[in-house]
């Protein structure tokens, strides 16, 4: 077994797999950015390491200069967590070159199942049933139509082959929307992934997302430990996720046959270690939709119901040892609950709410369990995740388990900044979760949040609605960044950062650029975020429907679309493609026909 592992990532994951190191025996190496000095990760670990400064990829991305404190530190293995490095092959191949052990796949099962297209191919061959649509690259639109018409039919889903957790995802609801979806999904995987392949499946209208938690050693063991339902989403981003998922539940036989499908899968592609099998269930029928080859951060509801540790799985199966376990000894028992408790203002829609906390007390008691990144006097930085903590709650049924979040949620205080533990308290006393229906879009349409009387939101104005970014000024060492965070509204929080010259800009707000009643009024449309004006759709003098989509800002690496607040005719046109825009600064003036 190791002696000393490095752990090459931050916050309440990094934390995580620190314990378990400790729990085995094992030193643990923190490495961090000049953000983190005094993060809790680093005071956990034996010893630690500066990275670099403050960015992502100054620091938790910079293979290079990890490479070096591996050496520096002798370490014989590394975790990479989940996000950063954790799914890049050629971190994981740097490792095994320099002689060290990557705790994870193999990069060549990273490689499989990065790309998604060849990922679906490889399961189709293994028996793995997919979502139905095609497994090779659609080369043109007018391929992607042929296809979507004659063999899928419509709604169509166009996704990303480099993609993966949404991004890069479209749907066309008719043929005339097709267009759109496949420019949009070739478009954001160009950005993302480098990659503007696309594919097709057919669009599942009212799905459970359900995934399988399989563990793999190196002497031919794969095993499940059965699944989660990760259902409950915003813009893909997940916010609660539960072990057992009541769909599984209630059909006889189903657990073992998507447990089969994951092990399957796993196989397939020679898997070691932990890894998820995401998936589909609609209609008593399960379809892989990918496979995540690290350790999520949803794991902990697996571990509360089978009390095996999965991480410590991971450790004995990168070091060549067997698992611990076998399939046989796998015992589903109870129910367990996870809440993200991001600083996040769900009454805003969900805006970043970054800053530095007060006082802080977790809640505790019987089936209680909160993985932490921060603590009292700590902060949450615009420049990485959102996550303070995940509050995990276990019991002996789905009822129990809710009622013993809500009192968990009820005793969690967390002063200085406002997070999800409103929206959490909110949502899990519906009677929607009670009866634990399909959810679909369930925060994006505000189907649920429109009865939540959580935290008395002002109603925000018409044209407010859409609150996408923040920006800050983040100082460290003397240099000064300026941190545009986009908020979850666009596909998941990504911070991005440039250094900055002095002169922070700043954003305009709202009330200020739109109020006044001056001319342009509630007819304009502003852009809510600095960026490049990417794709202009439509023209001036052209009649347009609320919610049509205007144009598309590129920020940070992010696709905004933005979308008319109100219908009418367009009839100043202030955008040209490839020109960049500022916040605040106008796009279009819409008038509505019946203020003519
Ligand atoms: C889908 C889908 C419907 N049909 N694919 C992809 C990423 C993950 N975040 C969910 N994804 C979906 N892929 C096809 N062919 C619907 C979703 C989906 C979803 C599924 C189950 C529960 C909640 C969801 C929320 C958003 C999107």
């Amino acid at each position: 077994m190791f002696s000393k592992v490095l752990v090459a990532n931050r916050g309440e994951i990094a934390i995580r797999v620190m314990r378990t190191l400790e729990e085995m025996g094992i030193a643990s190496v923190a490495v961090y950015s000049e953000l983190d000095r005094d993060a809790l990760h680093v005071q956990r670990a034996d010893e630690a390491y500066l990275l670099g400064g403050p960015t992502a990829a100054e620091s938790y991305l910079n293979i290079e200069k990890l490479l070096e404190v591996v050496k520096e530190c002798g370490a014989e293995a590394v975790h990479p967590g989940y996000g950063f490095l954790a799914e890049n092959a050629a971190f994981a191949r740097a490792l095994e070159d320099a002689g060290v052990t990557f705790i994870g796949p193999p990069a060549s099962a990273i490689d499989a199942m990065g790309s998604k297209t060849k990922a679906r191919e490889l399961m189709q061959a293994a028996g793995v049933p997919i979502v139905p649509g095609t497994t090779e690259p659609v080369e043109s639109l007018e391929q992607a139509m042929e296809i979507a018409k004659n063999e899928i039919g419509f709604p169509v889903a166009v996704k990303a082959a480099g993609g993966g957790g949404g991004k890069g995802f479209r749907v066309a609801l008719t043929e005339d929307k097709l267009q759109d979806a496949f420019e949009g999904a070739a478009r954001e995987g160009e950005k993302f992934f480098s990659d503007a392949t696309v594919y097709l499946e057919r669009y599942l209208p009212d799905p459970r997302h359900v995934e399988v938690q399989i563990l793999a050693d190196r002497h031919g063991n794969v095993i499940h430990l059965g699944e989660r339902d990760c259902s409950i989403q915003r813009r893909h981003q997940k916010l609660i996720e539960e072990a057992p998922a009541p769909v599984v539940a209630g059909i006889e036989g189903m657990r073992d046959r998507i447990g089969k499908i994951g092990v399957d899968a796993a196989k397939a592609v020679d898997y070691v270690g932990a890894g998820t099998i995401e998936g589909l269930f609609q209609d008593g029928e399960y379809f892989f939709l990918e496979m995540n080859t690290r350790v999520q951060v949803e794991h902990c509801v697996t571990e509360m119901v089978t009390g095996i540790d999965i991480v410590r799985e991971g450790i004995l199966a990168a070091a060549g040892e067997k698992l611990s376990v076998t399939q046989e000894d796998v015992e589903l028992k109870g129910h367990a609950i996870e809440c993200r408790i991001n600083a996040e203002d769900a009454s805003k829609n969900f805006a970043p709410a970054p800053g530095k906390i007060g006082d802080y007390k977790e809640p505790s008691g019987p089936g209680v369990r909160v993985d932490s990144g921060v603590g009292p006097g700590g902060e949450v930085t615009p420049m990485y995740d959102p996550m303070v903590s995940k509050l995990i709650v276990w019991d002996v049924d789905r009822e129990h388990a809710t009622r013993r979040m809500l009192r968990a949620l009820g005793e969690y205080e967390i002063e200085g900044l406002k997070t999800l533990i409103p929206f959490h308290s909110a949502l899990l006393a519906t009677e929607q979760w009670a009866n634990a229906e399909t959810c679909r879009d369930l925060v994006e349409d505000k189907k649920w949040l429109k009865e939540l009387a959580f935290e008395a939101a002002p109603a925000p104005a018409e044209d407010e609605e859409e609150k996408v970014s923040q920006d800050y000024t983040v100082e460290v060492s003397g240099r000064r960044f300026d941190v545009t965070v986009i908020g979850p509204a666009f596909g998941g929080v990504a911070a991005a950062a440039a250094p900055t010259n002095g002169g922070a800009r700043k954003a305009p707000k709202r009330g200020e650029r739109k109020g006044g009643g001056g001319a342009g009024g509630a007819d304009e449309l502003v852009s809510p975020l600095q960026g490049n004006m990417w794709k202009v759709l439509v023209e001036q003098g052209q009649q347009v429907e609320e919610g049509q989509l205007i144009c598309i800002i590129e920020a940070m690496k992010m696709e905004n679309e933005i979308t008319a607040h109100k219908a009418g005719v367009v009839e100043t046109l202030s955008v040209k493609e490839g020109e960049p825009i500022q916040s605040g600064a106008p796009i279009a003036v819409i008038k509505s026909a019946a203020a003519e």
